[in-house]
């Protein structure tokens, strides 16, 4: 930890550090969760993700410590599996640069697996000859300030650089909202790598955990 606080203080845009700089919170850091608690912050319910259903680090489900520095810059893309993102600020500022639905065409994601939730563009210094219709995007500049936090929709494209030393809290959502999209990818993301019985046998997995979701809501378990 000493090592990466001091690699990402460091961090200049002409010699950024690596990025993204992750924990996994409950497996890495699980000293974090009392501190941490309770995870939604009363602002990001329901979270059917907030059931011990749900394996961490798997389809979605995930809750992050990122590290980063001055210059850092993520990949343009949209979170896979649709799940939402809620992202607070701990410590330094972030810019995120957030495209609202129906830009698509504009970004040119991959075509299909994985490949399609990322955008080759680098939106500091986008290539215009090899993507004339970027032009054509719209996005929106927020910087998150400590204390602040972001929601990123599902299926919304988005990315960040570090203004300064930070430090960043995400997790992911999943509800009745995004269910629909969250079980679809899970099937077709191994359909497409070619694994039919894995995408049936993880379709199966997605619409039971889907289902007693439902009926425990219906009977009242507050997510
Ligand atoms: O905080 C960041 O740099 C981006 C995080 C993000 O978009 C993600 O984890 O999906
Ligand atoms: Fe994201």
């Amino acid at each position: 930890m000493d090592e990466i606080l001091k690699l990402t203080k460091d961090s200049t845009p002409e010699n950024p550090a690596p990025y993204p700089v992750l924990f996994e919170i409950p497996t890495q850091l699980p000293e974090l969760l009392s501190i941490l608690d309770p995870i939604h912050l009363n602002y990001s319910r329901p979270n059917w993700f907030s059931s011990k259903i749900f394996p961490y680090d798997k389809f979605g489900k995930n809750i992050y410590l990122f590290i980063g520095g001055k210059g850092n810059q993520y990949v343009l893309h949209k979170d896979i599996y649709h799940t939402n993102a809620w992202i607070t600020q701990l410590y330094g500022q972030k810019k995120f640069i957030v495209f609202p639905h129906g830009q698509d065409e504009h970004l040119y994601p991959g075509k299909k697996d994985v490949n399609s939730f990322l955008s080759p563009i680098n939106v500091l210094n986008p290539d215009l000859e090899k993507y004339p219709d970027y032009k054509k995007a719209t996005p929106i500049e927020v910087i998150l300030e400590p204390g602040e936090t972001i929601f990123i929709p599902n299926g919304v494209w988005h990315t960040t650089v570090g203004m300064g030393h930070n430090i960043s809290f995400i997790f992911d959502q999943l509800n009745g909202s995004n269910f629909k999209s969250w079980a679809k990818d899970i099937y077709m993301l191994k359909k497409e790598q070619g694994l039919q019985m894995k995408a049936n046998a993880q379709y199966a997995f997605a619409l039971s955990v889907g289902a007693l979701c439902k009926i425990q809501a219906a009977f009242g378990r507050k997510f």
